[in-house]
């Protein structure tokens, strides 16, 4: 029998199976012994239990794609999530998140959270990423901008939110599909998240497609790789590619750079470019540490 992991919780595993029963698992040791983590999102084959006996899985299928932050494989879309208030957006983790999208051939959507509390800064963020192939939205759970037009952009698609603590992720989650989950008291975090969301579970949702939140993080690491592949993630240079006089550029410090006179000229925000430079150095260094 087949099913999807919706969660893990210590050695188990919940599995919804094709006829919409849930199944609590074990993973064999087999599995153990091949050093397969079965993760959330992951199709596996399994024996169901029967009465005191545990079931088993006995089998991951092929990955369509894995995430390592959020923990999740076989996702359509993972919804970046930003407030436009406290928490302070962090928009390097935005920037992070979307390169580990990109080179995980994820679709990324940004959801700006809380415009309600800052018209102004939402804009702002909006207008960051606008080049960056992740259709930036402002919504709030507060005035309902923005929910319905997210959640037709979501439907029938398995998605993961992910992003800062108290950005809002779960708040969200609840105003789209008319679900409960645990959020945080505002009045009592000012300024900084305290993790609400503990796990993770993808949960069925009623226009088709599954939903999974995720524990807020403040510190995202991307995976260590040549740096000269960074420019790939970022959709706002690949129409300037091959403009430059150094061939190949970083688009960092060169003269005579197609990207860098496009942020001259206003049409890639500097501030994001900024970042990309931040990004691109500390990948050159850990790129040159990476045999120490
Ligand atoms: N004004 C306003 N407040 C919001 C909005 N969305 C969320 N909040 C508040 O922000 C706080 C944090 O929301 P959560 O949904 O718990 O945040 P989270 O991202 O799930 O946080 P973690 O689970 O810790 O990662 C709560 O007090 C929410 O009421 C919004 O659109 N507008
Ligand atoms: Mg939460
Ligand atoms: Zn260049």
């Amino acid at each position: 029998m087949q099913g999807i992991i919706l969660k893990g919780i210590g050695s188990f595993y919940y599995v919804l199976d094709d006829a919409g029963a849930v199944h609590q698992v074990r993973a064999q040791r087999k599995l153990r012994r091949e050093r397969l983590k079965p993760r959330i999102g992951d199709r596996v084959e399994i024996t169901p239990g029967e009465g005191e006996e545990d079931g088993w899985i006995h089998g991951i299928l092929p990955r369509r794609n894995a995430l390592v932050r959020p923990p999740v494989a076989n996702i359509d879309v993972v919804v970046i999530v930003a407030a436009a208030a406290a928490p302070l957006p962090d928009l390097m983790m935005v920037d992070r998140l979307l390169l580990n999208a990109r080179r995980s051939h994820i679709d990324a959507l940004l959801a700006i959270t809380k415009c309600d509390l800052d018209e102004g800064l939402a804009d702002d963020i909006v207008n960051q990423y606008r080049g960056a192939a992740c259709d930036p939205v402002k919504v709030s759970a507060v005035t309902g901008e923005g929910v319905d037009a997210l959640r037709e952009r979501l439907s029938g698609r398995v998605h993961a939110l992910a992003g800062q603590s108290g950005a809002g992720k779960s708040t969200l989650i609840n105003a789209l599909y008319g679900l409960t989950l645990e959020t945080g008291d505002l009045s009592r975090k000012i300024d900084r998240g305290k993790n609400t969301t503990r796990s993770c579970e993808l949960i069925p949702v009623s226009c088709g497609g599954m939903v999974l939140d995720t524990p807020g993080f403040s510190l995202l690491e991307t995976d260590v790789f040549d740096p000269v592949e960074i420019k790939d993630s970022y959709p706002e240079f690949a129409p300037l590619e091959g403009g430059c006089f150094f061939q190949p550029c970083y688009h960092a410090s060169e003269p005579r750079c197609a990207v860098r006179d496009a942020v001259r000229a206003g049409e890639i925000d500097p501030k994001r470019h900024e970042r990309y430079v931040e990004l691109l150095n500390d990948m050159r260094q850990r790129w040159r540490e990476r045999y120490d």
